[in-house]
């Protein structure tokens, strides 16, 4: 149920790797925190894969790959720009795909102009010849992909590295193409199920948009009025409002200025359910927010990280919720594949499932007849947790989950050793599915999409072209759809085989349909009248679609350039703390901006205030390790696990550490941008740049040199606390989904 703080998901899958012929690692560190994906890695390098690491840290991952490169943090745009422009010089890019399939990958080719090898040395703090290596080995072998985790998300500028990844695997064709792909690694267990399930402020399940068409969809969707709906919000505006995000909340409490925001009032009330929580940057700031609330509520098997850091002594509950094991249903793989999960044992002693402790507060706040209806959908009672997944076949249409059912997934969970581990595909009982029919799954016939954006399939063998951005804004500031921008289109060139329909095409309506070459009897017509594939509960305009080889969201080109956004492409900027200040006037940051997730935030403001390198000279780095998970609640609890990495450390270099006349072993204090400070071991590493350190990001449970043990209700403390790096982690967070920036901090260290 943990949320995360990175968007994404895999085109391609894991045991697709094994077919990769160059695997570039860039912002992800597999072989310590996703050690199972990390075998088809290795797999894939006996295949004769090259592999490039990319990293501020020679890390694990970097000891197994054949070619390393240390760049600074937050300067992956740099590196990729100067690919491109190499890609392009070099003529290796794929013109016919682009031309094709990229909607004006020209601005990209502009804007890659000024990154000459020299210029991506100087940013990056790589040499050109280094950088020159890397491009080379990746663009000599072919298929490639590329990985990437929060080494990328956790920037200011964190949605442009994942687009320009992308962009760089489309110059080269990569994308749509076995061994190809973007292979995003993602976090938690199930975290790509979560945000399918709307686990996030900006959208309702299925990424439909929080607006009134997709609110009266729901509202159809759950069996209640649309106005009984409206009337759980204070307004109308404020149901269609983005919601404060997970990085933003403590701002909704303690800086009153952001009420305005919040239909005029600071929150007051938190339930945290299955989220640390203490991860967030600027820890002391989470614990100011919880100090202020007027009620805290943590449901969680252990005893939450951020219970023990509040001072309140009062309107704080923790419930118990069961583990994973006492739970059954299905979750949703990195690479969008859907899993049965069964149920090992029931919930011991008190604790209940998250969704009984859902159920309860239904019950006790009077809506729990409307909150279940769709879960009977007409029968006099529900079985959990089919009927839940039922009810997301119906409605979630946009990422086609209608072929996932209860049915199928239980089916594939009793013949595992049917599938095929580097295809995904099913033999004998199974025969015609991938393993977790990977959305999209368009239909109870439809096999799922191991590989998206694949045109070299037809639509029902999970061939698929671009989902453009069919959506711009019209002249009376109301969204409409468009089939071009500024004179170019954005209907793709090509098509999935066996279309019956040649080129590009929009997404598929009731008004569309019959201009595709798709006719419907006069029946059919009336069903689906003023419907589009997104709403149409019938599934006429779906399985017409299908049955023509036709892709339901249309076929379009990739935007190159998202004009709705503030860099329409991808631009570098430096860091809010940056390491390099005579960088900052020609790399600015963002304007500050207003209401993001309702909170007012700083970005030029921060970037200006003051010289920070001057007064904070040392670059932070900080990531996971393999023993513990997310704040460590879990693992530091386990006694074998707190034995293996039982205390929180920072790695310096020992030309840093000398300079500052500390010895391996020695405690240093660490003091963060903001007014935090933590007290940690020193540990010499040759892992980190001479101006770096990195610090884990699993410890808590010590707070400024002070041990919080004795909060912990009896008998319920980590047997491994730490102080939490978090407390020092800068101001920052992305532009657009406001991820905080903690792979770039500046610190002040000195002696203990
Ligand atoms: N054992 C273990 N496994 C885990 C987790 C755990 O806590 N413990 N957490 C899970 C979760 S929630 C997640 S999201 C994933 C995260 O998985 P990863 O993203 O792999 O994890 P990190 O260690 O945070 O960061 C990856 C690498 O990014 C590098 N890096 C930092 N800044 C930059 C940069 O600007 N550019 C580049 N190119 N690299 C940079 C770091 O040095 C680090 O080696 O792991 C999951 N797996
Ligand atoms: N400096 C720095 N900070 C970071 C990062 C970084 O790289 N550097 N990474 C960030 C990322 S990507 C993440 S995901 C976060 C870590 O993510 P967090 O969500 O903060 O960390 P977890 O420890 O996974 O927290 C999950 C909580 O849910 C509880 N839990 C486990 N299973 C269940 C369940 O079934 N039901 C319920 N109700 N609760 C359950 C656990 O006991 C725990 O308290 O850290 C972020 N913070
Ligand atoms: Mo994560």
């Amino acid at each position: 149920m943990a949320n995360t703080l990175g968007y994404g998901g895999m085109t391609n899958h894991l045991g697709d790797m094994q077919n990769s012929k160059v695997i570039l690692i860039m912002g992800a560190n597999p072989a310590v925190n996703h050690p199972v994906g990390m075998q088809h890695i290795l797999k894939g390098k006996e295949n004769g894969a090259k592999i490039i690491s990319i990293d501020p840290r020679y890390t694990k991952t970097s000891a197994h790959a054949d070619l390393y490169a240390r760049i600074r943090t937050g300067t992956d745009i740099a590196f990729l720009y100067g690919m491109i422009r190499y890609i392009v010089k070099n003529d290796l890019h794929d013109k016919q795909y682009l031309n094709d399939r990229v909607f004006d990958w020209e601005s990209i080719v502009e804007e890659a102009e000024q990154y000459t090898p020299e210029v991506v040395a100087n940013v990056c703090g790589c040499t050109a010849e280094k950088f020159l290596e890397v491009v080379k080995l990746f663009t000599a072998n072919s298929p490639g992909c590329l990985i990437w985790n929060q080494g990328w998300t956790q920037h200011t500028i964190g949605t442009s590295n994942t687009r320009l990844g992308p962009i760089m695997q489309m110059f080269l064709g990569n994308i749509g193409k076995v061994g190809g792909g973007c292979n995003i690694l993602r976090g938690h267990d199930n975290v790509q199920g979560a945000s399918d399930m709307a686990n996030l402020s900006e959208n309702l399940p299925g990424y439909y948009p929080i607006n009134e068409g997709s609110w009266k969809y729901y509202s159809g969707q759950w069996q209640v009025d649309y106005e009984w709906l409206q009337k759980r919000f204070k307004s109308k505006e404020m149901m269609e409002k983005k919601g404060f995000s997970l990085s933003t909340w403590p701002w909704g409490v303690i800086d009153e200025a952001n009420a305005t925001n919040n239909a005029g009032t600071p929150l007051k009330a938190l339930i945290c359910i299955g989220n640390g929580i203490s991860t967030i940057t600027m820890t002391h700031k989470t614990k100011e927010a919880l100090d202020k609330l007027d009620l805290v509520v943590f449901i969680d098997p252990y005893v939450n990280d951020a219970a023990v850091i509040t001072d309140r002594t009062d309107n704080m509950f923790l419930l118990p919720a069961a583990s994973q094991v006492e739970t059954s249903g299905s979750v949703a793989a990195t690479n969008r594949s859907y899993q049965w999960r069964s149920r090992v044992v029931k919930p011991l002693y008190e604790a209940k499932e998250d969704h009984e402790i859902l159920f309860e507060f239904a019950k006790r706040l009077g809506f729990y007849e409307e909150y279940t209806r769709s879960l009977k959908n007409g029968k006099p009672s529900y079985e959990w947790p089919e009927d839940a997944t039922r009810e997301y076949n119906r409605s979630i249409k946009t990422i086609g989950l209608q072929g996932v059912t209860p049915e199928r997934m239980k089916r594939q969970q009793e013949n595992w050793a049917l599938f095929d581990p580097v295809t995904l595909k099913g033999s004998g009982v199974v025969e015609g599915e991938y393993y977790g029919l990977p959305w999209p799954c368009w239909s109870e016939k439809h096999p799922g999409t191991p590989i998206m954006y694949r045109t070299d399939i037809s639509v029902m063998e999970g061939g698929m072209g671009f989902r453009a951005g069919w959506m711009d804004k019209g002249p009376d500031g109301k969204p409409v759809v468009v089939a071009e921008k500024n004179g170019q289109t954005l209907l793709a060139g090509n098509q999935p085989a066996g279309s019956r329909f040649k080129g590009g095409y929009l997404e598929i309506t009731a008004d569309n349909i019959e201009s595709l070459g798709i006719t419907l009897s006069a029946e059919e017509k009336e069903k689906v009248k003023g419907k589009n594939w997104k709403n149409d509960n019938t599934y006429i305009l779906v399985n017409k679609a299908l049955e023509a080889g036709l892709c339901p969201y249309g076929n379009g080109k990739a935007r190159a350039r998202v004009w709705e956004w503030t860099d329409q492409t991808p631009k570098h900027r430096e860091p809010l703390h940056s390491f390099r200040q005579d960088l900052v006037a020609k790399y600015p940051t963002f304007e500050d901006k207003k209401d993001h997730y309702r909170a007012n935030i700083r970005y030029a403001s921060e970037q200006k205030k003051q010289k920070w390198v001057e007064d904070f000279p040392v670059n932070v780095v900080t990531g996971r390790i393999v023993e513990h998970m997310g704040t460590g609640t879990e693992t530091r609890a386990s006694k074998y696990l707190a034995e293996l990495a039982g205390e929180m450390y920072a790695h310096i270099h020992p030309t840093l550490a000398k300079k500052m006349g500390i010895d391996d072993g020695d405690m240093i204090w660490v003091h963060g941008t903001g007014e935090g400070k933590i007290k940690v071991k020193a540990r010499y590493s040759y892992s980190v740049a001479e101006t770096d350190i990195f610090m884990p990001q699993n410890f808590s449970g010590l707070w400024s040199g002070k041990s919080l043990v004795d909060k912990y209700p009896k008998g319920t403390a980590p047997y491994a606390l730490g102080e939490n790096s978090n407390q020092i982690t800068s101001y920052g967070y992305d532009i657009n989904t406001s991820c905080p920036e903690t792979k770039c901090t500046l610190a002040r260290i000195e002696k203990a």
